[in-house]
């Protein structure tokens, strides 16, 4: 069963996995939780013929039931700690850029993406970068690739979010974070921006196109021949 958007990416299940695995420890905690300040409610409230009981809980035999709690809670912390250490191990890691790998520019603005390919060169951060800034535009990936991307903010704080990939990532002024996605579906999927960040916040919203090779060499060949001005200057 999947209440989620579908997943298309390399990791999602793995994301997916933590959700419900999370999901069970709160599940059980909010449910005890509820029990233990319900049954007291019920079991010490006056009756005929007897006054309501009224426990401080300083008592030995009482507070070791915080006790109890706070080492059950721990213990689940734990778990949860073991299990996810090896799935953040393998998103937070950059993998290293092969040949096939993308490596592109996402800068957040108030109030849209801005992607920039690597040109021809396949390098970002050289002249023959192509920078497209347009609204609603889509950013082109192949899909089956690691596209490894490093995120900015020109102003204020903003958020990432590639819901089909179970990605999500600030956008920090200031700073440059280097993430990575792996798409393995043909698809357009919605990027959107996960932080108030002004008064057109929800009209921030862009796409993946996600290609197979072929499409996106496609793409990249017509859009680095029509930026030829800023290659041949180089
Ligand atoms: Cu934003």
């Amino acid at each position: 069963m999947t209440i989620f958007p579908e997943n298309v990416s390399t990791y999602g299940q793995e994301i997916d996995n933590l959700f419900w695995l999370i999901l069970v420890f709160a599940a059980i905690a909010f449910f005890i939780s509820l029990f233990v300040l319900l049954y007291p409610l019920i079991k010490y409230s006056s009756k005929n013929g007897k006054r309501a009981e009224y426990i401080t809980g300083e008592k030995r035999k009482h507070y070791k039931w915080i006790t109890y709690a706070l080492v059950a809670l721990l213990l689940s912390d734990f778990v949860i700690l073991y299990v996810e250490h090896d799935t953040w191990g393998n998103i937070e890691s950059v993998p290293a850029i092969s040949k096939n790998d993308v490596h592109v520019g996402i800068i957040a603005r108030q109030w849209n993406w801005i992607f920039v390919y690597p040109g021809p060169d396949g390098v970002l951060g050289t002249r023959d970068d192509v920078v497209i800034d347009s609204m609603n535009s889509s950013l082109h990936v192949p899909i089956n690739a690691n596209v490894i991307f490093e995120l900015r903010s020109t102003d204020v704080i903003h958020s990432f979010f590639l819901a089909n990939a179970r990605l999500k990532q600030d956008a920090l002024p200031g700073r440059t974070v280097m993430r990575w996605f792996n798409i393995t579906k043909p698809g357009k999927y919605d990027i959107s921006c996960t932080q108030i960040c002004g008064i057109l916040h929800s009209k921030m919203r862009n796409y993946v196109l996600a290609e197979t090779p072929e499409q996106y060499k496609h793409f990249t060949d017509s859009l680095y021949n029509a930026n030829k001005v800023v290659t041949s200057s180089k």
